[in-house]
């Protein structure tokens, strides 16, 4: 047992010795940012829980970071630098001083940009720590003056991000507070009991309070189960879907045309685009029956305060930009913008207008790589080959479509890999050097929530772990070995620390120093349309965004067929689940992982729950056990998403059976375009 499962259930101690409680926050890839309560004895994180300074979190946690002890002391914890010595992918690595693996990377980076230019390396990161030290800082500092390839973080929330932007300027968008002032909640493609459970109590509040609930995904979860209405849609048809609500509210009259004329561009290419969405034949797309969309259309069209939640899992398709489009214009068509409860919710990260003063605006023109391609930039890209690759805050080999393609990628003996990471991930097994970073329990940083709207500070609990370091630390090193500091910058993380609660617009840095929540100027829980406005250069919601047409493929409102082909028919979807986040944590043991089936998959294919299964298409195979249960419509299937090559029988996860295609608009990953056929493993 790793002695972390022991330490997090501090009641069980025999030794009771004087303990101190730190309260910090959580900077994790979510969106709820929770205050926490952190007990250390010892010097050694015992236990991790919610509490109650942020109203948010309100005293409680996920299961996930109240186990976060496991991984801090667990045995795939980094504890030293260390330098390979087997073969690519085997783990065996020895031991290096901070000093002996620095210089090898910056002789590696000089000698790579010497014989083929910056363009050669490779920063690669997402979304490991979300906070303002953490990411786009010095470690941007560095590429941008060293002139590396840039990197399209687009993973995830590209085609929202874009969609957003496009239409609302990124506008804040309803917090979870207000919730429980809406008389109708549509979730759409989002699953707040695992991917953001601070929601969920807002949810049940308004329902206590008689509102409607509405939810809209290919598999139940509890909100679904008491939902008044279920559209279990196929995965990729929600343009659809929301266009025939859209084509409703124009012909019932239900529109709202003072305020699509006063506030809005476009209204009249939406409609044209909406004009062929009768119900029967978005029913037919999305295989639900007409009379649930049209309920959910009449539900919209008669409900006040109604909100839409627009999540992420709609946005990984083919047609993700163009869904997220569709869905977030509809508050805008049935006029329910302007009261507390009504509008949409979205990502709230950019509701801040942090511009990061701390990095130069100025980048330089480079090469820029589609993260979702990462496999085809290590093993396609000439000029210049990726002969340098330096990952951080991310996962690659577990997290990023077309895995195979990746592991042959990291395999090349004459790529130079470094990986700076907590854990031994599946990624770093394949580096050159490994670099040990702390966790958020270990160091400074700046949470941001994106499901309400607040920055907290996250101050360390615990020393580091053995010699694991901060971003900002090893980053300000690199840049000081590589020659790109100008004088009397800031590099180690209290320095920076210092820089950035001092850059922080009003009194942001203020209220974090005091230990409080800042407030934006609008308030922590703005109403769309009083408080706050689109952001857009005329202030108006923007319903058909000329700009994004060069970037869809086939016209913005498209929609583009599902894949499926008769030897790959099923749906793969991979969505969070309660044990990781993204692949955080995913080193940890857990139950048998299965993939979920519908019963009348199953017996077509002659399948029980339990039978050892192949997950296959033209790109991979993925072996483990099959879950036979309802809860997922017929024709779809589902892996959790971000598990670790150990998480399976064959050492493939559900990332090998997605193609590297981009969404319509933002150049997103389609995860959930992944087509594959389902058989038992012979006996
Ligand atoms: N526990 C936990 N929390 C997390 C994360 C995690 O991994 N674990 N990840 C974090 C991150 S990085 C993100 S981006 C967010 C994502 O959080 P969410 O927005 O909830 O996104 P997903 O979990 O990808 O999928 C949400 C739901 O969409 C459904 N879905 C899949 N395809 C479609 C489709 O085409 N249409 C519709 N309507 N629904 C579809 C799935 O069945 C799933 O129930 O969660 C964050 N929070
Ligand atoms: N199959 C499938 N895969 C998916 C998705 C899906 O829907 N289906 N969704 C995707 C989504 S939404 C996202 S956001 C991506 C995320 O994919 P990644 O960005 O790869 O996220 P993680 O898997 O959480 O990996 C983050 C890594 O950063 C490390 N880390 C954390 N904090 C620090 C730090 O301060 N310093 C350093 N150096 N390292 C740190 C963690 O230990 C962890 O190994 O995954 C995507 N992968
Ligand atoms: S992962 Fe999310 S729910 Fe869990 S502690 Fe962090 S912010 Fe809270
Ligand atoms: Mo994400």
């Amino acid at each position: 047992m790793p002695i972390g499962s022991k330490l997090s259930h501090p009641a069980r101690e025999s030794d009771h010795g004087p303990s101190s409680v730190i309260a910090t926050s959580c900077p994790l890839d979510c969106p709820d940012a929770c205050s926490l309560a952190v007990t250390v004895r010892r010097g050694k994180v015992v236990n991790v829980d919610g509490s109650a300074r942020n109203p948010v979190t309100g005293g409680f946690i996920c299961a996930k970071v109240r186990r976060f002890g496991d991984r801090i002391y667990g045995p795939d914890r980094l504890l030293h630098p260390a330098i390979r010595s087997g073969r690519k992918g085997e783990g065996r690595f020895v031991r290096a001083t901070w000093d002996e693996a620095l210089s090898l990377v910056a002789r590696k980076f000089e000698a790579a940009k010497a014989r083929w230019g910056g363009e050669s390396i490779l920063p690669y990161s997402y979304g490991g720590s979300n906070g303002l030290l953490t990411q786009d800082n010095l470690d941007a500092r560095l590429w941008r003056r060293f002139g590396t390839s840039r990197l399209a973080r687009a993973v995830c929330a590209a085609p929202t991000g874009a969609a957003n932007m496009a239409l609302y300027g990124k506008m804040p968008s309803v917090v979870y507070q207000d919730y429980p002032h809406a008389r109708l909640i549509v979730l759409w493609g989002v699953n707040p009991s695992a991917s953001g459970i601070h929601l969920v109590p807002f949810v049940r509040a308004a329902q206590k309070r008689g509102a409607k609930l509405v939810v809209v995904d290919p598999r139940s979860s509890p909100l679904s189960r008491s939902a008044d209405l279920h559209l279990a849609v196929r995965p990729g048809s929600d343009v659809a879907v929301a266009l025939a609500v859209h084509r409703h509210l124009f012909t019932s009259g239900a529109a709202d045309e003072a305020f699509l004329r006063a506030h809005t561009t476009g209204a009249d290419r939406l409609r044209a685009r909406a004009a062929p969405w009768t119900f029967d034949r978005a029913a037919e797309t999305a295989g639900v029956e007409a009379t649930a969309i049209e309920a959910l259309a009449r539900l919209y069209e008669a409900s006040t305060p109604a909100l839409v939640r627009c999540g992420w899992g709609l946005e990984r398709n083919r047609n993700g930009g163009n869904a997220a489009m569709a869905v977030l214009a509809l508050p805008a068509v049935g006029g329910k913008f302007g009261v507390r409860g009504g509008g949409y919710s979205m990502s709230n990260s950019a509701s801040w207008s942090i511009e990061r003063p701390w990095i130069e605006a100025s980048e330089p023109a480079t090469r820029v790589v589609n993260m979702n391609r990462l496999g085809r930039a290590l093993t396609e890209y000439a000029d210049p080959p990726v002969e340098v690759l330096f990952v951080y805050n991310a996962n690659p080999a577990a997290t990023v479509p077309d895995q195979r393609r990746i592991l042959a990628g990291l395999q090349r003996d004459d790529l130079f890999t470094v990986v700076f990471d907590q854990v031994m991930t599946d990624t770093a097994l394949h580096a050159d050097v490994v670099l040990p970073a702390t966790t958020f329990l270990e160091g400074y940083d700046v949470a941001r929530a994106y499901g309400s709207i607040h920055l907290d500070l996250a101050r360390p609990a615990i020393e580091p772990v053995g010699e694991a370091r901060s971003n900002a630390d090893v980053f300000g090193e690199l840049c000081a070995r590589l020659g790109v500091n100008q004088d009397g910058e800031t590099t180690g993380e209290l320095d920076l620390l210092v820089r950035v609660l001092d850059e922080l617009p009003g009194e942001i840095g203020a209220s974090l120093r005091d230990g409080a929540l800042p407030s934006p100027p609008f308030g922590t829980t703005p109403v769309q349309f009083l408080d706050v406005h689109p952001r857009t250069p005329d202030r108006k919601v923007r319903l058909f965004p000329e700009e994004l047409e060069s970037d869809a493929p086939m016209g913005l409102y498209a929609f583009q067929p599902d894949p499926a082909t008769a030897r790959h028919p099923l749906a793969l979807i991979s969505p969070s689940s309660d044990r990781t986040i993204s692949s955080t944590l995913g080193e940890l043991p857990r139950p048998d992982v299965k993939l979920h089936m519908h019963p009348a998959d199953a017996a077509a294919r002659g399948l029980a729950t339990g039978d050892l299964v192949r997950i296959f298409n033209d790109l991979g195979e993925v072996q483990c056990p099959v879950l036979v249960a309802q809860g997922i419509r017929p024709g779809t299937v589902s892996l959790p998403k971000g598990l670790w090559r150990r998480s399976t029988r064959n050492g493939y996860t559900g990332t090998a059976l997605v193609p590297d295609t981009l969404t319509d608009i933002g150049g997103g990953a389609c995860f959930n375009d992944a087509r594959v056929e389902v058989a038992a493993v012979g006996p």
